[in-house]
């Protein structure tokens, strides 16, 4: 058990922010280390690990812009200053609350410490994010408090050290209770509460590993899910089949008093298993889901041993491979704590596969300015770098000598960043091929990303075609293993899903047992990540016209077929990865362009243009509200947000709108809240999304996409001009 530790008033640091420092290593892995006065002296702290841990920079104001292009170049003077020695730029990845709950419960209960550092500074981001109101938790930041937020977070502060007595855990106790109590939480909770035994196994829908066991044919193979949820689900169902539980304590035992307002002893728990909070439901299960609950349960008080037992053997076996695949990351922190409290159930915590992930367990712990953060994968390296460079290219930017080794550095980090191999376990883990590939993160997690390896491709194009002075470090086989590895992954509809091909049937989404996630059992097409596809692979086609031409015409000519047929009726795309309309349209409508298809030649575009420009706000910008997401339909925020305005004025730019003014007005808007040493504030504490329902926070685009932005509209409205006074 951890001790029990007294804390203060949060908005104050709980440690000394001047002893953190941000370690950046092999790959572009983050770790942050609390060093000790000696350690201080011999390594400084640099502007990365200031800027992160909110502490002051104190530059000074750079000359008033008199454009948007001296904006965008003042905006890079400072965003440079957060580029690591490696060539990347590191950030903060937070935003859903129930990352965190994985991490502490999942290390408390496989006999995992932390440094007394950590534990207070996560104590200190929980009371920060706490809502005000009634000091519980939602399923992301900006959420109202839930069950699944609430009883997950305080059970994480207690465990972390806090006394139920503490002002913040009675104020969020009391919440839980008006909600219901955790009987009611929903069945990821379910389960984390189990594995502490705090929560009777008889109140968990059956999660069979005997499903692994099934032919490869069966149209719900788990192989053909989505892999996220696939990753998942192998280690819950292994955890399941051997009903893991901690053993109880002093804390498990006040727990099991503390998160339900009845007596614990006296919950009838097969009951529980339907049982959701309505403050946390999003996609209620099926009467299908339910009844094959019912008999899946029968089945449990049945199951043949030797049957569970070669299941289960086959559960773990995938276990293993995906640890090993992943170098221990695991493809995101969920799956990771799972793989890791099932690898510690077999092997112990004297093994190699406990050391190993308790390394990799740092990757995901972020020092932010108020606390420390989970992060939502071992960080979004390739996804920042990616936008940056090809602002840098497209805006002039990167012509500027004193822009030059930054952007050297850069190529050096992409070059590096690029998959070169297979999965050492590939078929037999059911993945999808990597030799080519740019993952979201790092190489170690290994990832293929549709998106990210189109960016990253067209990022190093950039680099190393488009400039003179960069030398040509990705050879041109390794350009070609990007673009085979991207043509084998459009779909038969023309469009592009997230990690792998669509593989299994949409009516699977009908046996999803995530109440509180949509669309996640398999994959789907997406018109993020076909844009991301099809305008690297165009770009490709540009400078290497000899190299699979054909088949990059028509992969091209299909997608976009795929993109009209997802068009929505009032003319915008729904975005799934980022916040909402805004975002799905500004790609939607680059793809368009490629095919010759803007404002003025194509009615879908027009549309488009249109459709966002009666979301234009009265002071010039966008603002759209993560609930659009949620809704499936345009909700306004409640104020204008920065990187959203870019992503519009980027959309119309695209579509080659041709009326200067709201593009002028955007503009403004833009350089109006860029501060004088070239940054910009966080507006929103979130652009992203994910699954419909979480909300994720990308802090670096509010300089990506402001200097891309300024810089493509200074020369795109120069020229508008030019042309019409023609
Ligand atoms: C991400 C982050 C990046 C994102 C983009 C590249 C932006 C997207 O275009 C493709 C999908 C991808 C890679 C993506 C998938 C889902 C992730 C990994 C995340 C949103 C970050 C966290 C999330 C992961 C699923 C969290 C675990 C929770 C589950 C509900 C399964």
């Amino acid at each position: 058990m951890y001790s029990q530790l007294s804390v203060g008033d949060p908005r104050a640091p709980f440690t000394d922010y001047s002893r953190w420092r941000l370690l950046v290593s092999e790959g572009g892995r983050h770790t942050w280390h609390y060093l000790n006065e000696e350690e201080c002296e011999s390594w400084p702290q640099n502007s990365v690990d200031k800027y992160w841990l909110g502490l002051d920079l104190n530059y000074p104001a750079l000359p008033q812009p008199k454009n948007a292009f001296c904006a965008a170049q003042n905006g890079y003077h400072f965003y440079k200053t957060l580029q690591a020695d490696d060539g990347h730029w590191p950030g903060e990845y937070g935003g859903p609350m129930f990352i965190l709950p994985g991490l502490v419960i999942g290390s408390y209960v496989s006999g995992m410490g932390f440094k007394i550092e950590e534990r207070l500074e996560m104590i200190r981001y929980l009371m920060n994010r706490a809502n005000p109101q009634d000091g519980g938790w939602g399923i992301h930041v900006e959420g109202h408090s839930t069950v699944f937020g609430t009883a997950l977070n305080y059970t994480v502060l207690r465990i972390l050290g806090m006394d139920a007595d503490h002002p913040v855990c009675i104020k969020a106790r009391g919440t839980l209770h008006k909600l219901g109590g955790a009987t009611a939480i929903p069945s990821w909770g379910k389960f984390w509460l189990s594995l502490l035994n705090v929560y009777d196994w008889a109140g968990n829908n059956p999660i069979p590993p005997e499903l692994w066991l099934l032919p490869e044919w069966v149209p719900f193979h788990p192989h053909r899910w989505w892999i996220q949820t696939r990753n998942i689900y192998i280690p819950m169902s292994y955890l399941y089949g051997v009903r893991f539980k901690m053993a109880e304590n002093d804390m498990i035992l006040a727990l099991r008093e503390e998160l339900y307002p009845e007596n614990y002893y006296s919950i009838d728990w097969p009951a529980q298993r339907n049982h959701i909070s309505q403050a946390d439901l999003y996609a209620p299960h099926s009467a299908l889901f339910d009844m094959i609950s019912l008999a899946l349960s029968a089945y449990e008080s049945c199951a043949l041993p030797p049957l569970r037992r070669r299941a289960l053997a086959r559960a773990y076996e995938l276990i293993v491979f995906e640890d090993e695949n992943t170098g221990y990351q695991t493809i995101a922190p969920v799956s990771k704590m799972f793989n890791l409290v099932a690898r510690v159930y077999c092997e112990g915590t004297e093994s190699e596969a406990f050391r190993l992930h308790k390394d990799k367990r740092d990757d995901f712990m972020w020092m932010g300015a108020d606390g420390m953060v989970l992060s939502g994968t071992n960080g979004t390296q390739l996804w920042d770098i990616a936008f940056i460079t090809q602002a840098l290219v497209e805006t002039g930017l990167a012509d500027l000598p004193e822009n030059k080794e930054s952007l050297i550095r850069a190529l050096e980090w992409l070059e590096d960043a690029q998959v070169l191999e297979n999965p050492k376990h590939y078929e037999v883990a059911y993945r999808h091929a990597t030799k080519g590939a740019w993952g979201f993160s790092t190489k170690e997690q290994g990832y293929t990303v549709t998106d990210c390896t189109g960016e990253g491709l067209k990022s190093v194009l950039y680099l190393q075609r488009e400039l003179s002075f960069t030398p040509k470090l990705v050879s041109d086989r390794r350009l070609y293993d990007a673009v085979d590895l991207l043509l084998s992954l459009q779909n038969p509809n023309g469009g592009f899903a997230s990690y792998e091909l669509v593989r299994g049937p949409s009516w699977l989404e009908h046996f999803s047992p995530a109440e509180v996630f949509g669309d996640i059992m398999v994959e789907y097409c997406y018109p993020e990540c076909t844009t991301s596809v099809i305008t690297s692979l165009s770009i490709f086609g540009k400078h290497y016209p000899d190299y699979r031409a054909a088949d990059i015409q028509h992969t091209i000519k299909t997608a976009v077929v795929y993109l009209h047929g997802c068009q929505h009726p009032d003319g915008g795309w729904f975005g799934s990865w980022g916040i909402c309309f805004t975002y799905g349209t500004q790609f939607a409508l680059e793809s368009l362009a490629l095919v010759g298809e803007t404002y003025a030649t194509s009615k879908a575009s027009r549309k488009a243009c249109e459709f966002l420009l009666s979301k234009q706000r009265k002071d010039g910008g966008w603002g759209e509200s993560y609930k659009s997401c949620e809704l499936g339909k345009w909700v306004d925020h409640t104020d204008t947000q920065v990187v959203q305005t870019c992503w519009a004025v980027m959309a119309l730019m695209y579509a080659r709108y041709p009326h200067p003014e709201p593009l002028e007005r955007g503009v403004a808007l833009v350089m109006s809240r860029q501060l004088p040493d070239g940054s910009w504030p966080q507006d929103s504490q979130i652009e992203g999304i994910f699954n419909k329902n979480v909300a994720i926070a990308y802090p670096n685009f509010k300089f990506s996409f402001t200097i891309w932005m300024l810089g493509k509209a200074h020369k795109y409205l120069r020229d508008l001009k030019s042309f019409t006074n023609m």
